[in-house]
């Protein structure tokens, strides 16, 4: 059985990584993508969108706890919480331990995607049923749009950002998050590939700079993702976004209070990495 092998087509990175599946469980063109599920023999189910592979049941704690608690830990008292994209509930179910927050609304355009997570990923979907969520199946974008001095924190759960994704890291889109945030509020997008995406990445902090009067920058390693070593960008009205700001009480496989101080770049190679001579 191990040489089923699926390619997957990830057309921003310059290498291709392949799986040795053992089973093809669901397929799917919905209204915006093409979804994949797949078994495999090394690392749990897979789903795979447009042929890109969003996450593995065996390391995806490694993308969500990271993406969701440093922005959480970093605020004070977090209680009003907005995911954009994220269908599969692996964001959510990892907001959704901080007691603190009262309410969730998940924004993803794709309602499909949250349906075939309830179905194959039920370790990542419960937090669906919880009473704090509301779900909402529209493009996040001119969700945004249409929020003001609403959330305390607002995390960016997105596909690659091009096609339809595109849109959520302009800097339009970071002026219309700055403004749905409260006075003291955070905002943390995945911004892919230190190595392979730089030059995107560079882009995004610069508009980020232009809206936020701080922002950072922090990234871990995230094995299923070509490049791995995988990038989430800050933009903060108030808080520095690498003190913890509450104790760390949640239950998690690696984030905590020393790994939050470990993940964010050192300042003066952040500055190096982002200045516009460097090139990679
Ligand atoms: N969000 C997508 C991360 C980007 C993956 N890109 C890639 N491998 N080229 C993940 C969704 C999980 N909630």
């Amino acid at each position: 059985m191990r040489d089923v092998i699926f390619f997957e087509r990830d057309p921003y990175a310059p290498i291709r990584h392949a799986y040795a599946i053992k089973e093809v469980l669901y397929y799917k063109k919905s209204k915006y993508q093409e979804i994949l599920v797949v078994d495999t023999e090394d690392f749990g189910k897979l789903l795979i969108l447009d042929g890109v592979v969003q996450l593995d049941e065996r390391f995806e704690f490694t993308y969500h706890e990271f993406l969701a608690h440093v922005p959480l830990f970093a605020h004070q008292n977090p209680r009003s919480v907005l995911i954009i994209g994220g269908g599969d509930g692996g964001t959510l179910r990892e907001v959704l331990k901080h007691k603190c927050v009262e309410r969730v609304v998940l924004v993803d355009i794709d309602e499909e995607v949250i349906k075939v997570s309830k179905r194959f990923f039920p370790t990542l979907s419960s937090g669906f049923s919880d009473s704090r969520v509301i779900v909402l199946n529209e493009d996040g974008y001119e969700f945004v749009k249409k929020c003001e001095a609403e959330f305390d924190v607002v995390i960016v759960d997105s596909t690659d950002p091009v096609g339809f994704a595109h849109a959520l890291i302009t800097e339009d889109f970071f002026r219309y998050v700055f403004r749905a945030l409260k006075e003291d509020g955070i905002y943390v997008g995945q911004t892919e590939s230190l190595y392979y995406h730089l030059e995107l990445l560079k882009k995004v902090q610069k508009s980020l700079r232009e809206v936020f009067p701080i922002t950072d920058l922090y990234a871990w390693v995230v094995p299923i993702y070509a490049g791995y070593w995988w990038s989430f960008s800050v933009g903060s009205k108030k808080f520095n976004p690498r003190e913890v700001k509450r104790k760390v009480d949640v239950n998690t496989k690696f984030y905590s209070e020393e790994l939050h101080k470990h993940c964010f770049l050192p300042k003066n190679f952040y500055k190096k990495i982002m200045s516009e001579e460097f090139k990679l």
